[in-house]
């Protein structure tokens, strides 16, 4: 297996932090935790835990600025040390460790990103109410049919990306900081003519710890896809 590393970002996570990464260490994988300044702490326990499991390095930013700022100085950490494989995963359990290695086995087989996906054949939702199905199918629905792509998980944050997609992507261009960072990183992958593969997942609501989604979030994606589908017609995406 090429060299793979999970980027994976925390903003008040103490809870899950140390499950998580003792759950990934069967994937073989390297862990960069991208901490944001976490009041609750989580950037020392991370700091205690990378010096203990040798799988595991850390990377403190600042302040918080939404995921998408954070999952980019995790890529350009993860390139810089020279992953072949970098993915995205969120740090609440709702992306299952255990398909860690799915993922890895589907760009292995020839994807250029391969998504975890809740809207094929074979992906679930659990424990989620009805207004936030709503919310992210609805969010999905309205990507797809903007920007006339097959894909039918746009919003969603687990996927395994090769690096020479994120080296021909132009990182410094993206400024989507929520739901919209993982819309446009995938629209951004498939313009340049990537193989974007959908792996099914089951995505279960956190248990520990505050969702970090807001209307501000909501907005965004809303604005930015119109946005993302007039730069690609004027020849800029
Ligand atoms: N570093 C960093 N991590 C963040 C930030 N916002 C969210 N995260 C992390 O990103 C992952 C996903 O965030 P969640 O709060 O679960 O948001 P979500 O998955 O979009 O929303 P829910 O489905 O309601 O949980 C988690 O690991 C968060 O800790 C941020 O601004 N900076
Ligand atoms: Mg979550």
């Amino acid at each position: 297996m090429r060299a793979a590393t999970v980027c994976l970002p925390t903003y008040n996570e103490r809870e899950n932090l140390e499950p998580m990464l003792r759950a990934l260490e069967p994937a073989g994988v390297h862990v960069l935790v991208v901490d944001d300044n976490s009041p609750d702490g989580t950037g020392e326990l991370a700091d205690r835990l990378a010096a203990e499991l040798g799988f595991v390095s850390v990377l403190h930013r600042e302040r918080k600025e939404g995921l998408g700022p954070a999952y980019l100085a995790g890529f350009r950490r993860a390139l810089a040390d020279g992953a072949e494989l970098v993915l995205e995963m969120d740090c609440d359990f709702s992306h299952d460790p255990a398909d860690v290695p799915r993922l890895l086995a589907a760009v292995e087989a020839g994807a250029d990103v391969a998504l975890g996906s809740r809207y094929v054949e074979g992906g679930r939702i659990e424990n989620w109410g009805l207004v936030r199905r709503f919310v992210s199918a609805g969010g999905s629905f309205y990507a797809r049919a903007l920007l006339g792509v097959p894909v039918r998980d746009l919003t969603g944050g687990f996927k395994c990306i090769r690096r020479e997609v994120l080296e021909a992507i132009d990182l410094d261009a993206i400024r989507s900081r929520g739901y919209a960072f993982q819309i446009e990183l995938t629209y951004r992958a498939l313009r340049k003519g990537f193989r974007v593969v959908e792996v099914p997942i089951g995505f279960t609501d956190r248990v520990e710890g505050r969702s970090k989604m807001s209307r501000a979030i909501v907005a965004e994606a809303i604005w930015k896809v119109p946005l993302l589908r007039a730069q690609a017609l004027a020849g800029r995406l």
